[in-house]
């Protein structure tokens, strides 16, 4: 076992995620009484339903509280809401787009990653496992006019489905780099396939998914963000064709239209996707 495999916890990787959050940008907007009223007056007659229908006991009721501490104490927040929360608010944010079609960010995103010119070999340790990858395309306007200097943000998990930063033993930009396209809108990362990402079972979100029986895997997947000058930025993910779980993603991210399917070549596999991007 290496490090990664033999010292990543529930804890370790909640505990940076909950920190990666702290980190981002956020608005201090006054608040809409009215609109916070009437989503929180809903969302808590929902639960009210949920007890009424199930006819909740008061054991359930303490397993409840104690499962929601729970959650907060190993950091895993961000882990439950991306996962089980996150795709209908990206499944609202995005109905009206015409081009790239988006998905959920997840918890494992970091800014600022190291970055290339139009073609790039994204970093990975000298022994890095998995098949290597050639995943390139182009970002154009929904016209099909090419974009230049348009940044292509990739992020994924290595071949044991792990991610650099927040599973321990990683070299901190593992398979993390962005891209500025050139005049001609194109892009090409060399990377390997991520393996399939399997929710940690050691914490509170694997409890839940044991307890009730549903199993911890999302298909393995490519995280992307695609930006433009005086575009709509998007955030989206690809998977593989065929691969395990793809019909069956625990975080329901997974769409038609993002679905790969590489070719092998002498040397791993390749294939071409393309990002029309949304005016602004
Ligand atoms: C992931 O890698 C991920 O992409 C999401 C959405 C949730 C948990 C782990
Ligand atoms: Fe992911």
């Amino acid at each position: 076992m290496t490090v990664t495999e033999d010292k990543a916890t529930a804890a370790g990787s909640g505990r940076n995620a909950t920190a990666s959050f702290a980190r981002k940008q956020r608005t201090t907007e006054p608040a809409d009484h009215a609109r916070v009223s009437a989503i929180a007056t809903d969302a808590l007659a929902a639960l009210h339903e949920v007890i009424r229908r199930h006819q909740v006991t008061y054991t359930e009721y303490d397993a409840l509280k104690a499962w929601l501490i729970d959650v907060g104490e190993t950091g895993e927040w961000p882990l439950f809401l991306d996962v089980f929360i996150e795709h209908v608010v990206e499944e609202v944010a995005n109905a009206d787009r015409q081009g790239a079609v988006g998905t959920i960010e997840g918890p494992y995103y970091i800014p600022d990653a190291p970055e290339f010119p139009s073609e790039a070999t994204v970093p990975m340790r000298g022994d890095e496992k998995g098949t290597p990858l050639l995943f390139q395309g182009t970002v154009t306007d929904l016209d099909g006019a090419p974009i230049e200097n348009a940044l292509v943000e990739l992020w994924h998990a290595d071949d044991a489905g792990f991610y650099s930063q927040f599973a321990p033993g990683i070299p901190e930009w593992n398979l993390r780099a962005q891209i500025r396209t050139g005049t001609d809108g194109r892009y090409t990362f060399h990377t390997i396939q991520p393996a399939p990402y399997q929710i940690p079972t050691d914490g509170a979100c694997g409890r839940l998914i044991a307890a009730a029986g549903w199993h911890p895997w999302r298909p393995a997947h490519l995280h992307l963000k695609v930006s433009a000058a005086g575009k709509a930025p998007i955030t989206t993910q690809l998977y593989f064709a065929g691969g395990e779980y793809v019909e069956d993603d625990v975080a329901q991210a997974v769409k038609p239209e993002l679905i790969l399917h590489p070719t092998a070549t002498a040397s791993g596999n390749e294939v071409t996707y393309a990002f029309p991007l949304d005016p602004a």
